[in-house]
């Protein structure tokens, strides 16, 4: 089947990509994913300056392949280091760019998009709105004020087709106010959802101590159990985001959940926890095992099915 897509503007062989953080910190780590089977490659999140992140143990998978939890704190190169990494790239490959940005202050934010906009680069800028794990800092994602005012300066900087990475919304007044905020962009293209479930805990039963040290052992979960967390976040803004596109990112363990989410109306689908799990071949698996799922059920294309689930 043809699992190929369009996002921002730009065509995707196959609509499966890294979840940003998971193998593209480092040129080695952006180095596998250009040579795995996705169809597009996204950058760690940037910040102004280089980030060594939080202390170690700071990720670990949950018992019985659940998911995950993480507070990495932002670690990163510097923007400058996937600036270079940009101007470097191959875009005669078919194989497209997002770059992700985390500025921790809006003049950081704009610093950043000036230099990527300045670069004239065909790459497609995707602006993290929800890290939780810096201490201090808390998701912008749930503070719908400070991401209006942050969209009103960044949109017309950038002009062209870019993205947001927002946190799950668990509350159905929280998707219409995001989405109010989000219609009033023209050239927002997609929004990326979800980013890691802020702040669990895991606690080992044996030990009855925390699996990671950061924050007293709160950090974001991914991975299978945020599956229906995710679909409902895509499908939410799916239905109140007309004319712009939703990247679905939350518990794709198999062909069977990258489905789930094209059918709750994602254009793309980025894979986190299980990359990290299973490292770069699980795309080439995901994409065989949707490709067998769509020919069963008949759908020659990701349009043929895409937002279309069905209600009671
Ligand atoms: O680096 C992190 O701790 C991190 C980030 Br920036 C993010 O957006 N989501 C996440 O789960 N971890």
């Amino acid at each position: 089947a043809d699992i190929s897509t369009t996002l921002a503007g730009v065509k995707l062989p196959n609509l499966l990509f890294n979840a940003s953080g998971v193998c593209c910190q480092t040129e080695a780590d952006l180095k596998l994913m250009v040579e795995s089977e996705s169809g597009a490659l996204i950058t760690k999140s940037a910040t102004v300056e280089q980030r060594d992140g939080n202390p170690a143990p700071r990720y670990t998978p949950l018992p019985n392949g659940i998911g995950s939890i993480n507070s990495m704190g932002l670690p990163n190169e510097g923007y400058e280091y996937y600036l270079e990494y940009a101007k470097k790239y191959d875009y005669n490959s078919e194989k497209p760019l997002f770059i992700s940005l985390s500025g921790l202050s809006l003049d950081d934010n704009v610093k950043m998009c000036k230099a990527f906009v300045d670069a004239k680069l065909p790459c497609v800028l995707e602006i993290n709105y929800s890290c939780p794990n810096v201490p201090g800092k808390p998701q912008m994602g749930y503070d719908m004020e400070a991401m209006e005012k942050s969209l009103s300066v960044l949109a017309p900087l950038i002009k062209k087709p870019f993205g947001i990475k927002l946190p799950p919304y668990f509350d159905i007044a929280h998707f219409d106010q995001a989405a109010a905020v989000f219609n009033k962009f023209d050239n927002l293209a997609f929004v990326t959802c979800i980013n890691s479930v802020g702040n669990g805990l895991a606690i080992d039963f044996v030990t009855e101590q925390a699996l990671i040290k950061p924050k007293d052992g709160f950090g974001g979960l991914g991975g299978l159990m945020v599956l229906n967390t995710a679909l409902a976040n895509v499908n939410a803004f799916h239905r109140r985001l007309p004319g712009k596109q939703i990247v679905g990112v939350g518990g794709v363990v198999s062909g069977k959940e990258a489905f789930l989410h094209v059918l709750a109306g994602a254009s793309a689908v980025q894979i986190g926890t299980m990359l990290k799990e299973e490292g770069p071949g699980v795309f080439a698996r995901i994409a065989k095992e949707l490709s067998d799922i769509m020919v069963a059920k008949g759908y020659k294309t990701l349009e043929d099915f895409r937002g279309k689930v069905k209600t009671l």
